[in-house]
């Protein structure tokens, strides 16, 4: 039994690729619904494989019913494959969910939607590139329309490799790495970065759920306000601007607007 989440923005598009893929006939209104309770499925190609369509968020902190629904099961449940399901048409947007993803260690697959939208925009996004600057798969899909869904079908069906965590600024990577070495006795080798990124934004149910001693947790204070010291900012804005600086670098490569280019060769 293979367990897969789909994962994504609100609106990116989850549910209407659940149907797809488990043949599901429940119908999705005009307006935008909202998925709380998660809802799972066969995969129509494989009943070995058992899907997850997740609470729409933007991130994995715990401000919201949603993003508390998402983050349980991931980080509890630990799928298999995460398919993150993207709207190409906000990127950015998108992207900075996908790196808190990948900073679980879960292999990822990005299943790029609103692939028919796209093609009618003056821009244009080279997968291939953005594939290999992240390091996971990227398919293009458009879940209304099903396209693409038999490429989709096997990147789900086949093992996906591990990738390397992306790499933020290395004064925050320093610090990150000073905090695994606090905590490695006390969580699993494949939730290190993840426990280590979520104390440096010093997210309360990680504390809580840690319990760590009163030693380890000085000395991860200590670190912590070390780094806000050098960056002159505070922790939690440290991780969000190296997220973003990341994606920037990202899109910077991979986005062309087609505008731009006409505009150039004109
Ligand atoms: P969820 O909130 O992520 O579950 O998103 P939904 O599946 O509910 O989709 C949100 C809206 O986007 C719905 O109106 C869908 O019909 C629409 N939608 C989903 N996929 C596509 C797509 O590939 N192209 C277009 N044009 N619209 C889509
Ligand atoms: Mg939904
Ligand atoms: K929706």
């Amino acid at each position: 039994m293979k367990n897969i989440a789909l994962v994504g923005n609100p609106n990116s598009g989850k549910t209407t690729l659940f149907n797809v893929l488990t043949g599901s006939t429940q119908t999705i209104g005009n307006w935008p619904g909202v998925t709380v309770e998660k809802k799972s499925g066969k995969l129509k190609k494989d009943d070995n494989i058992i899907i997850q369509d997740l609470p729409g968020t933007y991130s994995l902190s715990p401000y919201s019913i949603e993003e508390v629904v998402t983050r349980k099961f991931i980080i509890e449940e630990r799928p298999n494959l995460i398919v993150d399901v993207l709207d190409a048409t906000n990127l950015e947007r998108n992207l900075y969910l996908t790196l808190q993803l990948m900073e679980t260690g879960i292999p990822v697959v990005l299943a790029m939607n609103m692939m028919d939208i796209m093609e009618k925009s003056g821009k244009k996004i080279n997968i291939d590139k953005l594939s290999y600057l992240l390091s996971v798969q990227v398919v293009w899909i458009s879940a209304l329309k099903k396209r693409n869904m038999a490429k989709l079908e096997r990147e789900i069906e086949i093992q996906q490799n591990l990738y390397p965590y992306p790499e933020y600024d290395e004064r925050l990577e320093s610090a990150l790495c000073m905090i695994e070495d606090t905590i490695k006795n006390s969580v699993s080798k494949e939730n290190l970065r993840w426990y280590a990124i979520k104390l440096f934004e010093c997210d309360e149910q990680v504390k809580d759920e840690l319990q760590l001693d009163d030693e380890k947790k000085e000395e991860i204070d200590g670190i912590i306000e070390t780094a806000e010291e050098i960056f002159g900012d505070n922790s939690d804005s440290i991780v969000v601007n190296a997220r973003y600086d990341f994606i920037a670098k990202i899109i910077e490569m991979s986005v062309i607007s087609t505008d731009d280019f006409k505009a150039t060769m004109s």
